[in-house]
């Protein structure tokens, strides 16, 4: 099918979106890069990160595997032009779906960073930017913050939206976890906290010592309720200076416990920011220059919450596209 995108409900109707698997389409139908060389001249290519997540943490993992699948499925009843911009990002920008990276040993964090680490660097090789769906942070936000430390100079900048730190040493003595994800990321000779800013932690999931890690290591610390206070468009400006001092590459992660609970039903976090600020950020990080993106959390086959996923991506893309249409591109 040679359409870049769905542009009327026949597609969706008549199933003739590009497919990836035989009953799961590429995300938002589009064209499937199959091989690096279908990579060439994307700007943008999704890359699923297939991983389960450490079990037994009183929440329901069991549909991690699936969530770049169940994504994808969601997707296709989305076009991608926005009455609100009067702007298609998809008219500006070359969009793929590079499938799945093949994480064969289910379960093993190593492998999956691995897999998850080859398609990236592929993604990277073209100049196009990462889009990584799933992998519960750890096999996903993580590989892609490695990566981009690998091709920066002057340094990354992080932005990392979550209820929890997600910073601890270690959770049962994994190192490697969705609780430990950004003390790894700390680690990287290219990330200098100074550039991190964390938004929207909150709740009693989180231990006092978490805090007191980002505040010890320079990372701008968030709370929701300093989100509530100030308004998004104050935050994000702040934000997006912080991890553009002195960086050359730029990446965010999305854990979708972000939300407050009423926005995002299955997760466990009231007193969250609201979906309207979220995709606040994702326009105007996108207006201002990304590098990477994570869609790293969502531990439920919960479609309003894949829905909303889908729409941080549309506007992210949508501040791209309008980057590129400013500077004349
Ligand atoms: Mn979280």
């Amino acid at each position: 099918m040679d359409s870049k995108r769905r542009q009327s409900m026949d597609p969706l109707v008549k199933w003739l979106v590009p497919m990836l698997y035989p009953d799961t389409p590429t995300l938002l139908g589009l064209p499937l890069a199959s091989s690096k060389e279908d990579l060439k001249g994307a700007d943008l290519a999704i890359v699923g990160a297939p991983y389960q997540g450490a079990p037994g943490v009183t929440r329901e993992y069991s549909n991690n595997l699936l969530t770049p699948v169940n994504i994808r499925k969601d997707s296709v009843k989305y076009g991608s032009y926005l009455p609100e911009f009067d702007l298609d990002p998809l008219d500006e920008l070359k969009v793929v779906d590079y499938g799945d990276a093949s994480v064969a040993v289910r379960g093993d964090i190593h492998h999956t960073i691995e897999a998850v680490s080859s398609k990236i660097k592929d993604v990277l090789e073209v100049g196009a930017i990462p889009i990584v769906i799933g992998g519960t942070e750890v096999g996903s936000s993580l590989p892609l913050v490695q990566e981009l430390n690998a091709k920066s100079k002057s340094g990354v900048g992080c932005i990392t939206l979550d209820a929890h730190g997600d910073n601890m040493e270690s959770h049962g003595g994994e190192k490697f976890c969705g609780a430990s994800w950004i003390n790894r990321m700390s680690e990287l000779p290219k990330v200098n906290m100074s550039n991190h800013v964390h938004l929207g932690m909150r709740g009693p999931r989180n231990f006092k010592e978490q805090v007191h890690w980002y505040r010890e290591k320079g990372t701008t610390l968030f709370t929701s309720r300093e989100i509530k206070k100030r308004g998004m468009e104050d935050i994000a400006r702040e934000t997006i200076s912080t991890v553009m001092n002195n960086t050359d590459k730029v990446f965010m992660s999305i854990d979708y416990d972000v939300l407050d609970i009423g926005c995002a039903p299955g997760l466990d976090e009231p007193m969250g920011i609201s979906v309207e600020d979220l995709l606040t950020l994702c326009l105007e990080v996108g207006k201002n220059g990304i590098d990477g993106f994570s869609i790293g959390w969502i531990p439920t086959s919960n479609k309003p919450l894949h829905w909303i996923a889908i729409w941080t991506f549309i506007y992210l893309m949508a501040g791209i596209a309008m980057r590129i249409k400013d500077s004349g591109n």
